[in-house]
């Protein structure tokens, strides 16, 4: 087999997670100590669980399992997404999935760039929640046209990167030394940037509207705001950050812990204060802070059918009404309970979650089954003759909740503002250049691919016996 002379795009993705690593950790220190605290506790849960190791050890590298699993950045204009859906397809990378998150509060949509393969997110899932501003959510149209023409004038991209992104596209691939190139380029629209592009006088203003416009709209680029390693035991990190001398959200997003875990829970700690300068008219710099960016963490479980997300989010509202959690985490544990109480009413074993159509699952034959005789049955009977086991599909995308409550709880929490809620997905779609893909289709699709391959298998085992 002749070899490519290209860098896969698996290997660019890699390249490109592993340097923003570095420089985040470069850029906000404090991420570096999450980093390490999450290691620890990661080695720590291997070794206090020894079947937990032997599984792990079996279905991933071990070695990468504190690596970076996503990031975000928010855009400020749809050329900006246009073209960042470029620069990620470079690097295997995807749009997955539709947010709106004015139903929260937050003037923006979104979606996730993600690898979309078994194969492909097994060698790095590096995923990077991308946000578009919704300029028509600000209400004063003299602000929103001054946003407008500032948004419109920068250029977020290096012309190398530019000129790449062509090149991969028209070749069909990038060599080795151009996907170096590619990812050093590419790094630069992620990195912060000290000096604002407004005055101090429209960065309150922009800030008064809405913190996350003012961090979109004051800056030259779409600096990365958090990244988020995996963890192992998320309530431990969360209990350790203050003893690192970091300081964690109130409380743990998404569902409570329990035996089989659905979906994704997060937490984080909360965005630092960071100095900035502000360019007057005489072009003389005048100091000020903002406050933006943080570091979070991830543990996944298994994705809920729509059903199963249906009654997920039924129990979580169901908890928040009971306890809202504070910002300064005085009634966490009430919160912890609540969470726990409602969602003794979501089943918490595989057979059962399965069996009630709320998780999807991946259908596989056992070693050394016999189908033979088997043409006809169905998978449920396949499982039931204990010829075909099935495993939980993990959930690769995001929580709008849980994405909500990590803005709001870094943006004070004053920030809550009412948006009217618009899903505006053509809108999004127009912008990107793309459709999303759909989420729930493609587990779905994973799921029926599995379970029709079992099938198959059985009806010519038995053709040939
Ligand atoms: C993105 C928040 C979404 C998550 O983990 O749910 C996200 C942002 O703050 O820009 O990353
Ligand atoms: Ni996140």
């Amino acid at each position: 087999m002749p070899v490519s002379r290209f860098m896969s795009s698996d290997a660019i993705r890699s390249t490109f997670s592993a340097a923003m690593s570095a420089m985040y950790r470069d850029e906000v220190p404090a991420y570096g100590t999450l980093m390490e605290l999450v290691a620890d506790i990661n080695a720590a849960t291997l070794e206090q669980q020894p079947g937990l190791r032997a599984s792990l050890e079996a279905t991933e590298t071990l070695d990468r399992i504190s690596e970076e699993r996503h990031g975000a950045i928010r855009l400020g204009t749809e050329a900006e997404l246009a073209m960042m859906r470029r620069v990620f397809a470079v690097m295997g990378m995807f749009p997955v999935g539709y947010y709106d998150l004015s139903e929260a509060g937050v003037p923006v949509h979104s979606t996730a760039f993600r690898p979309v393969g078994e194969a492909a997110l097994k060698i790095n899932p590096f995923r990077v929640f991308t946000s578009l501003l919704r300029l028509d959510l600000i209400t004063d149209p003299k602000l929103r046209e001054a946003a407008r023409e500032i948004l419109g004038r920068r250029r977020i991209f290096s012309e190398g990167a530019v000129m790449l992104v062509e090149k991969a596209e028209r070749d069909g691939g990038l060599s080795p030394e151009d996907g170096e190139r590619f990812v050093a380029e590419v790094l630069g629209t992620f990195r912060w940037h000290e000096q604002a592009s407004v005055d101090h006088a429209l960065y309150e203003r922009l800030h008064a509207a809405h913190r996350l416009i003012a961090d979109v709209v004051s800056f030259k680029g779409p600096h990365i705001n958090h990244l988020t390693p995996r963890t192992l035991d998320i309530d431990a990190v969360q209990d350790q950050m203050p003893r690192r001398g970091i300081v964690p959200k109130a409380v743990v997003e998404g569902p409570p812990s329990r035996a089989c875990p659905i979906l994704l829970r997060q937490t984080s700690f909360k965005a630092i204060e960071e100095r900035v300068l502000f360019p007057d008219a005489s072009g003389a710099l005048a100091g000020g802070s903002h406050t933006a960016r943080f570091g979070e963490i991830e543990q996944r479980g298994v994705a809920l059918t729509p059903k199963g997300r249906g009654l997920y989010d039924r129990l979580l509202n169901e908890a928040r009404a009971k306890v809202r959690p504070a910002a300064d985490g005085s009634n966490a544990q009430d919160y912890v309970t609540a969470l726990q109480e409602s969602f003794t009413a979501f089943p918490d074993n595989w057979s059962a979650i399965r069996k009630a159509g709320l998780g999807y699952f991946l259908y596989s034959i056992l070693p050394g089954a016999d189908l033979s005789g088997h043409a006809g049955t169905g998978i449920e009977s396949l499982i039931e003759a204990g010829l075909v086991r099935f495993d939980p599909i993990v959930y690769e995308d995001f929580l709008p909740v849980s994405a909500a409550g990590i803005f709001q709880s870094n943006l004070g929490d004053e920030a809550v503002q009412d948006f009217a809620a618009s899903p505006n997905q053509k809108l999004f779609e127009t912008a990107l250049g793309a459709t999303v893909l759909n989420e729930f289709e493609h587990y779905a699709g994973i799921e029926r691919a599995s379970s029709e391959q079992c099938l198959a298998a059985a009806r010519t085992l038995s053709a040939a016996a």
